[in-house]
């Protein structure tokens, strides 16, 4: 295999151009194809390291060509490019991971170039939100009661939505609220800049309550099956009146309890194990679900799955990110997931970004996921589309 090699199949000598200077950049030697079969030539002779493939040109069926490059035994890396809602990427995604080729993710036009920098070196990949604003202004973010009182009444806060797919079979299974600060000069930001203050003035009760009715109305009319995760965080687990809240909620929008999953992460239940218990107990009278978030982050104690009533773990991206280059990682998700099932525990992962990952959490027996492989978390109406567009493969 020659190193650092690129080649590029696109019809659109712009979106390649761009892309084969960012790599010429990292020092990859790049060729670009906009014919099918010369580019398919081309990696028979040349074996490159890496491959970064539109999926949407004339004439050329994505699942076949990923196919063809399968039954040579393709080792590059790949990476896919396409446009936000394009019709064939679902069956793409899914094919790549039955195929077990190495994509390192999916390329939406138009891109920041952080994210192809990434993939191009095997990075981590990082929020969109983490680094853009709408562009409109520089100002820094002030966060403070205040400020997120008048957000709150200018409903700044909203809530994106993650998919959660069955690993063997593509399914979605439901989606993950995340709530984020629509911020009208900043543009989206994202909840470690404001949920630790919020915590702090007390309004993170507020915010809880946004994703309680905005999520649970958005999976209501999504139909009958699909579940919604959400986040609890310390203090909101804390707060006496969270399951009236949460049950009446369910009933004013006709939403079992059992189809909400509520994550909490080990500091929420550590403070106080005793009465933990008590309020995790009432949750899941009530038939709400949960799940111990962030599994693997720190160390979760393996004593907390097996004394409180979790129904589901949630493996953090941090092993996830490592399980391909760290067999330390395996092994802990390994075991983790060998513990999980004595206790009847349902497993997912967070944080999988390409098909290695996917791969290799199925193989040790994880059934769900989430993660950009698949997508990134979208507001509202994205999430609505990019669900039909997923269904529509099955
Ligand atoms: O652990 P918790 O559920 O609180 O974290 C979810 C966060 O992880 C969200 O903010 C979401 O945007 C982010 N996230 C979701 N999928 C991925 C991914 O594939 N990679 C990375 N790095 N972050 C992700
Ligand atoms: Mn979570």
């Amino acid at each position: 295999m020659r190193a650092s090699t690129l080649l590029i199949l696109d019809d659109d000598g712009n979106d390649a151009e761009i892309i084969a200077s960012e790599a010429q950049t990292q020092g990859f030697e790049v060729r670009i194809f906009d014919d099918a079969n010369l580019f398919m030539a081309a990696f028979l002779a040349e074996r490159p390291s890496h491959l970064a493939i539109d999926i949407l040109m004339p004439g050329v069926h994505g699942v076949s060509l990923l196919q063809t490059l399968a039954q040579h035994q393709c080792q590059s890396s790949i990476i896919l490019t396409s446009g936000i809602g394009t019709a064939a990427l679902p069956a793409v995604q899914l094919a790549a991971i039955q195929y077990q080729l190495n994509i390192r993710g999916i390329l939406h036009y138009p891109f920041h170039q952080h994210i192809l920098r990434n993939m191009l070196s095997d990075q981590a990949s990082v929020d969109l939100h983490a680094h853009t604003g709408n562009g409109l202004s520089t100002q820094p973010l002030i966060v403070d009661a205040r400020t997120i009182d008048e957000a709150i009444r200018n409903h700044e806060f909203t809530v994106f939505y993650q998919p959660q797919i069955d690993l063997v079979n593509g399914n979605v299974i439901g989606f993950e609220g995340l709530l984020r600060w629509n911020h009208p000069l900043l543009g989206i930001k994202l909840p470690d800049l404001f949920i630790p203050i919020a915590e702090k003035t007390g309004q993170i009760t507020q915010l809880t309550q946004i994703v309680i009715e905005t999520g649970f109305h958005f999976i209501r009319s999504l139909g009958t099956t699909l579940s919604f995760s959400m986040n609890i965080s310390a203090n909101s687990f804390r707060d006496q009146s969270l399951t009236n809240v949460l049950v009446s909620a369910c009933q004013a929008c006709d939403l079992p309890p059992e189809r909400v999953i509520l994550e909490l992460t080990e500091t929420a239940t550590l403070e106080d194990p005793e009465q933990a218990k008590k309020i995790l107990s009432r949750l899941r009278t009530e038939g709400f679900k949960l799940s111990l978030d962030d599994f693997g982050n720190n160390n979760a104690s393996m004593t907390l799955l097996a004394n409180l009533p979790f129904t589901e773990l949630k493996i953090d991206k941090s092993l996830v990110s490592t399980l391909e280059a760290s067999s330390k990682s395996r092994k802990v998700i390994a075991s983790t997931l060998k513990l999980a099932e004595s206790l009847k525990i349902e497993t997912i992962a967070e944080g999988i970004e390409n098909t290695l990952a996917a791969i290799g959490l199925r193989e040790l027996g994880c059934r769900y996921g989430q993660g950009y492989y698949f997508a990134r978390p979208m507001d509202q109406g994205t999430a609505l589309h990019w669900l039909q567009g997923w269904n529509r493969q099955f």
